[in-house]
């Protein structure tokens, strides 16, 4: 087991919702550390480099004008195989596949507005870590409770 870091984003509907807090307190429960968060009302261009593999795609115009419709809350968080683990709590991109108990299965109907984003390998992390947040955002705390998760 390694430490790593991954990126999360709760898309606008969260926010729409007011279920930041519960959506947030998933990760918390299951001992991933927050290192940064804060609210973040893309532009396009953020937009576009943030979903560039998706340009082109039937759903790349629905999903950018999604995520512009509102602020979404990014973070970066830390655990053990943190990339695995966060991807496994968020569920399948495909709402179908997504059982209840996941993220996307519990709080999403339809794929498009599945409501997380979560990074899906070591090099889209670190991208999209760069993309949405300056170095001295990143906050190292200690973390006197590792040991119980
Ligand atoms: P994920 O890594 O699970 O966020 O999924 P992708 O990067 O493959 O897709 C990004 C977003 O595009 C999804 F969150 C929702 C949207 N999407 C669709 O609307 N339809 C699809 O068939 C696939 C993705």
């Amino acid at each position: 087991m390694f430490m790593e870091r991954t990126f999360v984003m709760l898309k606008p509907g969260v926010l729409q919702r007011r279920i930041v807090g519960e959506v947030l307190s998933r990760f918390e429960r299951k001992g991933l550390k927050i290192l940064a968060l804060k609210l973040v009302r893309m532009d396009q261009s953020m937009v576009e480099a943030h979903y560039a593999e998706h340009k082109g795609k039937d759903f790349y115009d629905k999903l950018v004008s999604y995520t512009l419709s509102g602020p979404v809350a990014a973070m970066i968080l830390e655990g053990e195989e943190a990339i695995a683990a966060v991807r496994r709590l968020v569920g399948p991109t495909d709402i179908h596949n997504s059982q209840p108990g996941t993220i996307r299965g519990d709080f999403a109907y339809r794929t498009r507005l599945n409501i997380v984003h979560a990074s899906d390998s070591t090099a889209s992390a670190e991208r999209e870590i760069a993309l949405f947040f300056k170095p001295q955002e990143v906050i190292e705390w200690e973390d006197g409770n590792a040991q119980w998760y």
